[in-house]
């Protein structure tokens, strides 16, 4: 045989080299096997709109960069009917710029103080739409309010409908669904990681709670829908939908914690009595103005963001109710 003889030195440094790859292969394994145990954290963004006080989330699995947008804002000035995507199109920038996928548009309710940006979100990114299997509730509701004939009372207008205890995948997390009315009827809560996005159930723990005095509220069924969010882990990151600054507070603040709001929360902490809550919202809520913009957003946001139909000469008008709320 020629040429099949290592000389020792050769043979060596073989063997170091297999000792090497196979060291490398082992840690590669290893850091696999670590990267699959590890607690999926997501990663949140917020983009605050601040002429309605709403905080739109887009929420990332940093591992397969699928992302989710939650409670967007399609801009809308109510003297002039104008709308614009502005906002909304400052969360595309971010998913283009980080070369994110949206893979779900969500709402944590049917909002009354602003209009979704669901349909412009949709148009650009293909992402379907998903909000609560008690939204039917809601369109059932306000149809007759605002004469939507044209929209069936079933929820069909979203591409999913979520009940409690569903779950969506979201790369490599999961999109866990709690329902938790009170604020409306079909108020849910998106766990994703550890991090909880309440939309209107639990504000700062300076400010408090949502109010319940829309149709198909209710303080007590907020209550205990709060309980529910209480009892998760301590640690577990709060997103809210809004924020108001509480007096005394300068700057807008939309996370907290779970055991923030257990410990501090001036509505709602712990070892406030139900009776006790429902109460104080009762008094809050009789003080309560509408919203500047429910009108408007109701009508649009039952429609998962889509404007009353056209009519035939292609002008889209908005209904207003005189009297009715
Ligand atoms: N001034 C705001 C009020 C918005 C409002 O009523 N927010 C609701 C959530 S959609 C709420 O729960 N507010 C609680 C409170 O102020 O106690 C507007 O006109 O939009
Ligand atoms: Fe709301």
């Amino acid at each position: 045989m020629t040429g099949g003889k290592k000389g020792a030195g050769q043979a060596g440094r073989d063997e170091r080299s297999a000792a090497a790859l196979r060291q490398n292969l082992h840690k590669r394994k290893q850091q696999a096997r670590s990267r699959a145990e590890a607690p999926a954290i997501a990663e949140v963004e917020c983009f605050f709109h601040e002429p309605t006080f709403t905080a739109t989330y887009l929420v990332t699995d940093p591992e397969s960069g699928d992302a989710a947008i939650i409670d967007a804002v399609l801009d809308y000035e109510g003297s002039s009917g104008r709308t614009r995507t502005t906002h909304a199109d400052n969360v595309l920038e971010a998913v283009e710029k980080r070369g994110l996928k949206v893979r779900w548009i969500l709402e944590t309710h049917v909002h009354a103080d602003h209009l979704s940006a669901a349909q412009h979100l949709k148009k650009v990114t293909g992402a379907p739409i998903g909000i609560g299997t008690h939204v039917a509730v809601v369109q059932k509701t306000f149809r007759p309010v605002f004469a939507a004939w044209d929209m069936v009372p079933d929820g069909s207008q979203f591409d999913r409908l979520f009940a409690e205890g569903d779950s969506a995948p979201l790369g490599r997390l999961s999109i866990e669904v709690m329902h938790t009315p009170g604020h409306t009827p079909a108020c849910i809560t998106y766990r994703i990681g550890n991090a909880i996005f309440v939309g209107d159930t639990m504000f700062m723990p300076d400010y408090g709670s949502a109010r319940c005095d829309f149709p198909g509220g209710d303080a007590a069924t907020l209550y205990r829908s709060v309980r529910r969010l209480l009892a998760l882990p301590g640690d577990t990151r709060m997103f809210l939908c809004h924020d108001y600054k509480a007096p005394g507070r300068d700057s807008f603040v939309w996370e907290t914690s779970v055991k923030a709001q257990r410990e501090g929360n001036i509505h709602i902490k712990d070892g406030v009595s139900e009776a006790d809550f429902v109460e104080l919202r009762r008094g809050r809520d009789a003080k309560l103005s509408m919203p500047a913009l429910i009108l408007p957003s109701v009508q649009v946001n039952m429609r998962a963001g889509r404007f009353p139909p056209a009519d035939a000469d292609g002008a889209v008008h908005i209904r207003i109710p005189v009297d009715r709320i």
